[in-house]
């Protein structure tokens, strides 16, 4: 039988409350991790890799994909330090290459990563859960960052709920919004101010989706022979939500976006991230048809699940429950691995991790990054091992 998935936990360093002997105890034997203080654009250093490794292994653990290299914003918005930029991200490759770790994370959205309007979403049973309400992103945007521009972009029903929903918040709802909302790269505590956010996107002014297209396409073609080269695996992270937020464009949403991706600067370097919970919150996405015809691109796997909403909200259910159908999901991707046996490829165990848990139990008890306590991703990593042992067994034993 060919191997398991390879088991993966995120953990944001030594300040993550969730420690790595935690980890262990999940039966995870890879860490995904970054160097969260290195200011995004900065060169990774060799010694400051190998630090953070032994620290991995001398706690029986691997340091399987490095989630994220921050792409640095003039090379999203193609300012003229952009071959400076490109430059120094090579060098990190190459570091991180040396140090043999050869899986790298990254993404594309401006300015914010993944973006939540509650990261303590109450469901039935008392737990505790991230959501994306359209409503208070729109009150956000409208009534609160008064973006120009911003009503077009909604209905007036739209406008209305959010106004509604603005009036329902008392002051310190609203500063927890605006603080969900204007956080800033994971694995950091960094809260943009409403003036800098608009400062960035100011240089976004004249970049519509196609422009952005166009910067990654350059990034990809820059970066992907080298990777290459050093056998250094990419794997792009679609964007959460997939859809624009904030008069931001967003070019990694759809399987048509993934294509375009693949086909920039076509290489075994040049790979995705799958992950469900970001790719799942768009009706119009059918995973599992994706997993089919983009496998062999996969290169790191993050599973979890999105209960979609009417309006265009989702929240984060259970890693088996929600909107998407894991079973399908789980399926596709035994049968990617096997189509990969066959072919004789060496990358059969593909990294995956639970993506994001509940605050479950004990976890209410620790300061965590919104999605990453540990009970929560323990149940979501323990559930997802047992679908993964019985689709495998039921059709391959
Ligand atoms: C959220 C994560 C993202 C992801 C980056 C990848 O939990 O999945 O922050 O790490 O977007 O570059």
């Amino acid at each position: 039988m060919f191997s398991n998935l390879e088991q993966t936990f995120r953990w944001y360093g030594p300040s993550d409350p969730v420690t790595l002997a935690a980890i262990r105890q999940t039966g995870a034997t890879g860490v995904v991790t970054a160097l969260h203080h290195i200011p995004s654009g900065d060169v990774w250093s060799i010694d400051e890799i190998e630090k953070r490794k032994s620290v991995i292994l001398s706690a029986g653990l691997t340091w399987q994909v490095v989630e994220s290299v921050n792409v640095h914003e003039s090379i999203k918005t193609a300012s003229g330090q952009r071959e400076q930029y490109a430059e120094k991200y090579i060098t990190t490759l190459e570091n991180l290459s040396q140090s043999g770790i050869k899986t790298v994370c990254y993404n594309f959205m401006p300015v914010l990563d993944w973006t939540r309007t509650n990261i303590d979403y109450r469901l039935p049973n008392g737990a505790s859960a991230l959501r994306f309400h359209a409503a208070a992103l729109a009150a956000f945007d409208l009534y609160i960052l008064e973006r120009e521009g911003a009503y077009k972009e909604f209905t007036s029903q739209q406008q209305q709920d959010a106004k509604l929903f603005l009036d329902g918040l008392t002051a310190d709802e609203k500063k927890t919004l605006i603080n969900n909302v204007m956080a800033g790269l994971p694995g950091t505590k960094d809260v943009l101010t409403i003036d800098e956010f608009k400062a960035h996107l100011g240089k976004y002014k004249d970049i519509d989706a196609a422009k952005l297209k166009k910067n990654l396409a350059w990034f990809l073609q820059t970066v992907i022979p080298e990777a290459e080269k050093l056998g250094i695996k990419m794997c792009i992270h679609p964007d959460d939500p997939p859809f624009p937020i904030l008069g931001l464009p967003r070019v990694v949403s759809t399987e048509n976006d993934l294509l375009d991706v693949i086909n920039a600067s076509p290489s075994p370097s040049n790979g995705i991230t799958f992950c469900t919970g970001s790719l799942g919150a768009r009706p119009d996405n059918d995973l599992p048809a994706m997993i089919e015809r983009l496998g062999e691109h996969i290169h790191f796997l993050h599973l979890r699940n999105v209960q979609r909403e009417a309006d265009g909200s989702f929240y984060e259910a259970d890693h088996l429950g929600g909107s998407t159908d894991m079973y399908a999901v789980m399926k596709g991707v035994i049968h990617e691995q096997k189509k990969r046996e066959e072919a004789g490829r060496e990358d059969v165990a593909i990294p995956m991790r639970p993506d994001h848990g509940h605050k479950l139990l004990d976890d209410f008890n620790y300061n965590t990054f919104p999605g990453y306590s540990a009970i929560g991703r323990l149940k979501g990593l323990a559930e997802l091992r047992g679908l993964e042992m019985g689709i495998k067994h039921t059709l391959y034993r």
